[in-house]
């Protein structure tokens, strides 16, 4: 039996993962609008892995006889300054993410809850990866450089570790 404040903290990160997936969605959007093939790709693809986050928690809450709540998303930005300051706030919103997990953690903790400090370990790895991905595209685009002859190159890489990330999730059984 889960208690009652790790279902309310489990229902927050349900929010949290929802309201990254329709981030995440809305960027993907914005790309297209720009010409932006591979970002379009690669944000289309982090806004399903949100998606399945969230839906693992509902799987986990119905597992151990709580009950997940489908979130309210507030409303996301349509547009965005450039490609670099978009992916400067995916960065923001998966350390958002990474810290309200470590939160949760601490709450599995302290109750002695081994279920969730179990189901949890998944996202503690899953978020070094998320931020990991983040920080080297970032790098990358920052060597790259700015001005509107680079957004082609820009895209051209982030097509190409969109590519690499659908290979481990095929070689990891995911896709
Ligand atoms: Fe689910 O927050 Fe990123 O990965």
């Amino acid at each position: 039996m889960i208690s009652e404040k790790m279902t309310k903290a489990l229902n927050a990160q349900i929010q949290l993962e929802g309201q990254a997936s329709f981030l995440y969605l809305s960027m993907a959007s914005w790309c297209d609008k720009e010409g932006l093939e591979g970002c379009t790709k690669f944000m289309h693809r982090q806004s399903g892995e949100e998606r399945e986050h969230m839906l693992k928690i509902f799987e986990y809450l119905s597992d151990v006889d709580g009950h997940a709540l489908t979130p309210a998303i507030k409303a996301v930005p349509h547009e965005f300054d450039s490609v670099q300051d978009m992916f400067q706030q995916v960065y923001k919103h998966e350390q958002k993410v990474t810290a309200s997990i470590n939160k949760l953690m601490d709450i599995a903790v302290k109750e002695n809850d081994y279920n969730t400090h179990n189901f949890l370990q998944w996202y503690i790895m899953e978020q070094r990866e998320e931020e990991n991905l983040m920080r080297s595209l970032l790098d990358k685009i920052k060597l790259i450089g700015k001005g509107p002859m680079t957004l082609y190159y820009i895209d051209k890489e982030v097509e190409k570790i969109n590519a690499a990330e659908l290979a481990a999730e095929a070689a990891a059984g995911e896709a």
